[in-house]
């Protein structure tokens, strides 16, 4: 199955849903309470309440109303920024519990290294040796290094000796995997802080991008999620995995729409090629129905 075909399946629950609402008629018949479900439709798909009246507002004064519905998303979700470059480019990668850190950066990897990159790889999640393992398993798959170190030891420190071995061995990519959290656990926070203030010390101007790691299928919590993140790590831009299995998906139109920070990439499956680069158009193809003959 293609990437496209994989997401557009996982979003088939709210396209289906959406598809049911849409009338699939001129601006003039659609009516009130019809917008009404429409943005309902929208809200239930987690694109958040304030970008769905927004949009919506928009199309109702349009002539074609679900073309200009499109057209705003897709406006919203394309967020100019390019990556930072920089040899080596050093990735800081963050988010809660079981996003899908570990496996992203076994998939960057794997995409770093088909570029022809050398790519090392930090085990700063130093919580579990299980955790470390996994890392390797991908590590190791993708054809990249790992630098480690005992259980329970700083992470801070591992990020930092990742960064130096990084810089004498002539690496091109360096990856710093951290161990989740909720943003709401102050010490792990802080820790976190650590993390990023130490890579400012082995490298200046280092990180160059901070990733964080988001489940599609979060929902609102996603958005406070980021916004905590963000304020220790300066977030520069955002992964959205598991958009393969969630229901809904619409949560990246909110997080684009109130943070503006780019979605980088998407995982949509759990093998080293799951991984795409986020394209706004074949998102919003894949979270909304084809316009009707009639509305075009
Ligand atoms: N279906 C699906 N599963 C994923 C994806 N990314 C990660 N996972 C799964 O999510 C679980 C947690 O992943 P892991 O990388 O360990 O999360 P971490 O705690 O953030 O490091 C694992 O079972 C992964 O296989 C994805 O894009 N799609
Ligand atoms: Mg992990």
């Amino acid at each position: 199955m293609s990437f496209f075909s994989r997401l557009s399946q996982g979003l088939s629950k709210s396209r289906d849903s959406l598809a049911a609402l849409f009338p699939g008629k001129a601006k003039e018949i659609i009516s009130d309470s019809e917008w009404q479900d429409i943005e309902d439709g929208l809200i239930m798909a987690d694109c958040g309440a304030q970008l769905a009246m927004d949009v919506i507002k928009k199309a109702k004064k349009s002539k074609q109303p679900m073309q200009t519905l499109k057209d705003s998303m897709q406006q919203t979700l394309n967020i100019e920024q390019p990556i930072q470059e920089a040899k080596p480019f050093v990735l800081l990668v963050a988010g809660v519990n079981g996003t899908g850190k570990t496996t992203t950066i076994g998939k960057l990897a794997n995409m770093y290294a088909a570029q022809g990159k050398k790519v090392l790889i930090g085990a700063a999640d130093t919580f579990r040796a299980a955790a470390v393992e996994q890392l390797e398993v991908w590590v190791k798959r993708a054809g990249a290094d790992i630098v480690k170190q005992a259980e329970g030891s700083d992470p801070a420190s591992v990020a930092f000796d990742t960064i130096s071995r990084g810089i004498a061995k002539n690496y091109d990519v360096i990856i710093i995997d951290t161990a989740g959290r909720v943003q709401t656990d102050t010490s792990l926070m802080n820790e976190l802080a650590k993390v990023y203030r130490v890579m400012g010390k082995a490298l200046d101007g280092c990180p160059h991008e901070v990733w964080h790691v988001v489940d599609g299928g979060t929902g609102q919590n996603a958005v406070v999620q980021v916004e905590k993140f963000r304020e220790i790590i300066h977030t520069t831009g955002l992964i959205v995995t598991k958009l393969d299995g969630t229901g809904k998906g619409g949560v990246v139109l909110q997080l684009c729409d109130k943070f503006k920070l780019p979605v980088r990439y998407i995982g949509v499956g759990e093998t080293l090629e799951d991984l795409m680069p986020f394209d706004a158009t074949a998102y919003i193809d894949s979270l909304l129905p084809q316009p009707k003959q009639d509305d075009a």
